[in-house]
């Protein structure tokens, strides 16, 4: 294993940005600024998230949020941040987020939209467990100046210009595809800078590990628990953090599969696919995995009817994805 020496000490992402600026589209530099934008909104919630247990943060707000979630005080948080970063910076035009029932309009002039979870898994926050940001950015379709259409809204996984995640674990990483591989940055708080960590990521072909909520599988489909026998017959192992991102980014490292399969009670999947499963579809096939609905349909394919909509959600190394799809 080559030692990953982080870059010297500097903005780092920054510089990584300029040198694969023929990688962002339209090198007039809007994407990198949104990157840059989403950057700085996740030191400030790194910062709130690492100290939640301290100050009178945690809990619920008493509402919530577009999944039925308890709205967490941290989630309200982030959102407000990132919503704040992105208006600032004037290249977004509206914003999609877990946290808001319509699309937010931010700036008619600008010319992306980005799909937001400003903190999933934040349940997790009080149990001390990593938690994380995924977010999809887009290009409008509809000219930059004139109001936001629905075509600019409901884009197809297929339709993003980059995306990624902020993983807050026991150190904070970026990790981010602009559709030209993946890299992964991680955060060094004592001097405010992401350090290229990870670069070139690839997720393993194979892997052993599976994540998966078994609490669940009394109504699994058929095809999902003979899956489950399967692996446990080549005694696979199990890991499920119940943090998308976290599950996620193992997998990505160590290879493996993660699935949220129909339920009872989500019969379409828990995971919403405007601002979970694309962003992370993109980055999995990006690194060489696969991302699918179990039943060989390509989530970067399916098009949108809602901004809240579910969908079943297999994603991970590309050859256990493909397993899984045969007892389907
Ligand atoms: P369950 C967190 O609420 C989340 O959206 C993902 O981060 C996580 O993988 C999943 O839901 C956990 O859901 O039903 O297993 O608790």
């Amino acid at each position: 294993e080559t030692s990953r020496i982080a870059q010297p000490i500097g903005s780092a992402l920054d510089r990584f940005i300029k040198n694969n600026q023929n990688q962002f589209q339209y090198a007039s530099g809007e994407l990198s600024q949104i990157l840059r934008d989403i950057a700085l909104a996740s030191k400030v919630v790194n910062r709130e998230v690492n100290k939640a247990g301290l100050i009178d943060i945690m809990g619920a707000v008493g509402s919530t949020n577009m999944a039925g979630d308890q709205q967490q005080k941290l989630d309200v948080l982030a959102n407000i941040r990132f919503t704040r970063a992105l208006a600032k910076g004037g290249e977004v035009a509206a914003l999609i987020s877990e946290e808001s029932e319509t699309y937010v309009d931010l700036n008619n002039d600008g010319k992306y939209v980005i799909a937001i979870d400003p903190l999933d898994g934040s349940s997790n926050i009080d149990v001390n467990v990593s938690i994380g940001t995924i977010f999809s950015v887009y290009r409008r379709k509809s000219p930059a100046g004139l109001p936001i259409q629905e075509e600019d809204i409901l884009q197809k996984g297929s339709e993003q210009v980059a995306a990624g995640y902020i993983l807050y674990g026991s150190s904070t990483m970026l990790v981010y595809t602009t559709g030209y591989g993946v890299n992964g940055f991680t955060y060094e708080p004592s001097l405010g800078e992401y350090f290229l960590s990870h670069p070139d990521m690839q997720m393993p072909d194979n892997g052993k590990i599976y994540s998966i909520n078994e609490g669940l599988s009394n109504s699994f489909d058929t095809s999902v628990k003979e899956y489950l026998n399967d692996c446990k017959e080549k005694a696979f192992t199990a890991r499920y953090i119940g943090s998308l991102v976290a599950d996620f980014h193992r997998n990505l490292l160590k290879g493996g599969i993660y699935i949220y399969p129909p339920t009872a009670k989500d019969p379409k999947g828990k995971l919403r696919l405007m601002y979970e499963c694309n962003a992370l579809a993109f980055v999995a096939e990006q690194a060489g995995g696969k991302a699918s609905d179990g039943r060989g349909g390509r989530i970067l394919d399916i098009q949108p009817t809602g901004l809240h909509q579910r969908t079943p959600f297999f994603v991970g190394s590309k050859h256990m994805v493909e397993h899984a799809e045969r007892f389907a």
